[in-house]
């Protein structure tokens, strides 16, 4: 596997490379260009950039996160053809910059979504929370203010107040569509992103729906093994593959991510593993928590051992972290929890190692 971490870039992140690679056992950054609105083609430049500015910090740039998928494509619209080669053409860049990995997601309108974004536990320190009472006979407007009121400026990708002016806009679009609908929109998309991410080497990556329920009467699609299957079938190719991200899959209890990790990475489906741990309190009631097993609900040894029982050789990161120590800035996003997580996942990924591995 090739442990890497969530970088937003110099401008963005303030968080530097140097501190990324002093933590034990960090290959790589996963990064974005941030500057690039949706749909419009990621050029190889600012790409190569990024690689330099690893590269001169030990540490590889392989990985993207994310190339985000234009709102007419999931919508369907006859406007998405273009948009489509656009989303073509940045792959093939990518791949000129030597990414081998595109994680993307299909989540109508928003990408993910919490009621919280910092939470305080009993130790003071906070994190990224979610409970559906607090969404129950909201708009998506008042819940956008309720957040920015309790972020320090920072707020959900999709969530920008520029952005929530139009909401209204794109809900009535969503009108009338179903699962099976966003579902066909998106086969659509695979037929003819999936061919081209194959020719030059790029695996994709969808990741969970996050929470994985409809959210303000959307249409959710990645939310279950069921639904994984349903999208590993609509192009059998190693370039149509998920990120298992552990917190989102595992805010619903009844899913076995152990299992599905085992069941896709035979298939070869496995492409990126988002690592991290929640409580959950009762079903879409639920907080982030500190990597190690015992504080939360899920049983990182099952998840690191299932991963490498399928010989996992891409990317895992430490998805969100808890803000401790003080850290201020971009919530989940922090240096020091997430650094604690991939020592964490590195340290079960070793003993694993030496007591199954052929050393
Ligand atoms: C949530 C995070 C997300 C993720 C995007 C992928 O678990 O990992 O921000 O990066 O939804 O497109
Ligand atoms: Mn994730």
């Amino acid at each position: 596997m090739r442990m890497t971490f969530r970088w937003y870039g110099e401008n963005d992140d303030k968080i530097t490379l140097q501190q990324i690679d002093q933590i034990p056992g960090m290959d790589g950054i996963v990064g974005a260009l941030f500057d690039i609105p949706v749909g419009e083609v990621w050029p190889v430049e600012p790409l190569l950039h990024i690689k330099k500015q690893a590269e001169a910090n030990n540490l590889v740039f392989k990985d993207l996160e994310s190339i985000n998928v234009h709102e007419d494509i999931k919508l369907g619209l006859p406007s998405r053809d273009q948009y489509i080669e656009n989303y073509i053409t940045s792959l093939r860049n990518a791949a000129k910059a030597g990414i081998q990995m595109v994680c993307y997601n299909f989540m109508p309108v928003f990408d993910w979504t919490r009621t919280d974004l910092a939470k305080p536990l009993y130790d003071g320190s906070t994190v990224l929370a979610y409970d559906y009472h607090l969404i129950a006979g909201k708009t998506p407007q008042d819940m956008a203010r309720e957040i920015l009121d309790n972020s320090n400026g920072f707020v959900l990708p999709g969530w920008e107040p520029e952005r929530l002016k139009e909401l209204s806009h794109l809900f009535e679009q969503y009108e009338g569509m179903d699962e099976d609908g966003l579902r066909k929109n998106l086969e659509y998309f695979l037929k003819a992103i999936v061919p081209v991410a194959e020719e030059v080497g790029i695996k994709m990556a969808i990741h969970p729906d996050d929470p994985p329920i409809s959210v303000f009467g959307l249409p959710r699609i990645v939310k279950n093994e069921d639904d994984l299957d349903k999208i590993a079938a609509m192009v059998d190719s190693p370039s149509n593959g998920f990120t298992i991200c552990t917190g989102s899959l595992g805010s619903n209890r009844q899913n076995d991510i152990p299992h599905i990790i085992r069941k896709f990475g035979k298939m070869g489906r496995v492409n990126f593993l988002h690592i991290r741990n929640i409580q959950v309190h009762e079903p879409w009631v639920f907080n982030e928590v500190a990597h190690k097993s015992q504080i939360g609900n899920l049983d990182m040894y099952e998840i690191v051992k299932a991963a490498y029982d399928i010989g996992f050789d891409g990317p895992i990161r430490p998805d969100h972290g808890r803000m401790i120590w003080g850290e201020e800035g971009r919530p989940g996003y922090g240096l020091y929890d997430r650094a604690l997580g991939a020592n964490y996942i590195c340290g079960l990924w070793d003993a694993i190692n030496r007591t199954c591995g052929q050393l």
